[in-house]
C-alpha cells in the first residue's frame, strides 16, 4: 500500500482524532460491502461503484476509479480482500494526486492574505475564526478584514470573533463596496503587519456574470495594493451538501481562481466522498475540514488521514 509520502512527520493520531469525529459514511459502505466479500468479479465492481456514487464521490470520477481499479486488479492478478482494498487505495492516492499538491508557504514576517469565499451559509465566517485560532497557535500573527458588507450581522459576526481570539479586524459599514473595505485593511495591515490577513466575504449568489465582475475586482484591488496577494483565494464547501452543494460552489471556481477548499460540517450527514470528486473534477486541493462548531473543530487535511479513515474499518 502506497501509505504516504511527504507528510509523514506529522502526528497521526491528532490528526485522526479529528478525523474519527468527521462522519465516516464512504468507510462504512466500504466496510458493509467488503465484509460479504467472496472473491472479485464484476458484480463487487459494480457494487463498488454505487457505493462511490452514493458517497458523492460523483459518477465520472467514481467510474474512473472503477476503471482503474479493474485494470490494476487483472496486471496484478489480486484476488483476495486485503488486495483489493490494497489496490483501491492506491488509486484513491493517484487520483487525489496529493504529491503534486503546492505547499502552503505563509511566512513569519511576511504578510499574506487568505480570501474566503462560498456560498451562504457554507461555513466561511466559522472557518475564519477556527483558521485564526490555528494560525494564532501556529505561533504566526493573524489580522482580519470583514469585507462581507451585504448580510446584515455579518461584520459583527466576525468582529466578536476578533474579540474573543485577541486580533484586529478592519471593517467598513453596512452596504459599503467590500473592495474599499479591502483596500482599508490592506493599508492598515500594511502599517500594521501581521503574517496572514484572512477576508470574508458575501456569500450571495448572484449570476455567474455578477460573482464574477466582484471577485475579479477584489481580487485585483488587493493585487494592486499588496503585490502577489490574495495568494490564496479558499472556497468554503459545506460537505453536507453532496453534489449539489459542488456544483453551485463550481460557479465560484468559475469566477475565480480558487487555490483551495475548507471542506466544513464534516461532523454531519456529510459521506466524506466529495474530496475526491473535487480533487478530480476541479483539480483543487481540499486544505483543511471542519467537523463541529467549537473553534477547535478544524484540522489540516492530509491524504492519509483521510483514506485510513475510509479503509481503516474494511480491513479489520
Ligand atoms: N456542525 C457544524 N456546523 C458548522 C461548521 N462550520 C460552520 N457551521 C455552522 O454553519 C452555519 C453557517 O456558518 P457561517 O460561518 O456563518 O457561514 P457563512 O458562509 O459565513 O454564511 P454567510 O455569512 O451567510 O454567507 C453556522 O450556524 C455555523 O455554526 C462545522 O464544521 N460543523
Ligand atoms: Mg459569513
Amino acid at each position: 500500500m502506497r501509505l504516504f509520502g511527504k507528510k509523514k512527520e506529522r502526528d497521526l493520531d491528532t490528526y485522526l482524532e479529528g478525523y474519527s469525529k468527521s462522519n465516516n459514511s464512504l468507510g462504512a459502505k466500504l466496510t458493509a460491502l467488503l465484509g460479504g466479500f467472496n472473491g472479485i468479479d464484476d458484480d463487487l465492481l459494480e457494487e463498488l461503484l454505487v457505493v462511490l456514487i452514493e458517497a458523492d464521490v460523483g459518477v465520472t470520477t467514481s467510474e474512473k476509479i472503477i476503471d482503474m481499479l479493474k485494470n490494476r486488479i487483472q496486471e496484478k492478478f489480486i484476488t483476495t480482500k486485503q488486495g483489493c482494498i490494497d489496490a483501491l487505495v492506491d488509486v484513491m492516492s493517484e487520483i487525489y494526486d496529493e504529491e503534486n499538491v503546492p505547499e502552503l508557504n505563509f511566512e513569519k514576517g511576511r504578510t499574506a492574505m487568505i480570501m474566503m469565499v462560498g456560498v451562504n451559509g457554507s461555513g466561511k465566517t466559522t472557518s475564519i475564526s477556527k483558521l485564526t485560532d490555528y494560525y494564532l497557535r501556529h505561533g504566526y500573527t493573524v489580522g482580519l478584514i470583514a469585507a462581507d458588507t451585504f448580510r446584515a450581522g455579518a461584520v459583527d459576526q466576525l468582529v466578536r470573533w476578533a474579540e474573543r481570539l485577541n486580533v484586529h479586524c478592519v471593517t467598513g459599514r453596512e452596504n459599503a463596496d467590500p473592495s474599499s473595505v479591502l483596500v482599508d485593511g490592506c493599508r492598515y495591515f500594511k502599517e500594521n503587519p501581521v503574517d496572514i490577513i484572512i477576508a470574508d466575504t458575501a456569500g450571495r449568489l448572484q449570476n455567474k456574470q455578477n460573482l464574477m465582475k466582484e471577485l475579479t475586482k477584489m481580487k485585483k484591488v488587493v493585487g494592486r495594493e499588496m503585490e502577489g496577494e490574495p495568494s490564496q483565494i479558499w472556497l468554503t464547501i459545506d460537505s453536507t451538501t453532496g453534489q449539489n452543494g459542488l456544483s453551485q460552489a463550481a460557479l465560484f471556481i468559475e469566477a475565480t481562481d480558487i487555490t483551495g477548499v475548507i471542506l466544513t460540517k464534516m461532523d454531519g450527514t456529510s459521506k466524506g466522498g466529495i474530496v475526491l470528486a473535487i480533487k478530480d473534477q476541479y483539480n483543487l486541493p481540499i486544505r483543511f475540514i471542519t467537523y463541529g462548531e467549537e473553534i477547535e473543530a478544524i484540522t489540516e487535511f492530509y491524504l492519509e488521514g483521510y483514506l485510513r479513515t475510509v479503509i481503516e474499518e474494511a480491513e479489520s
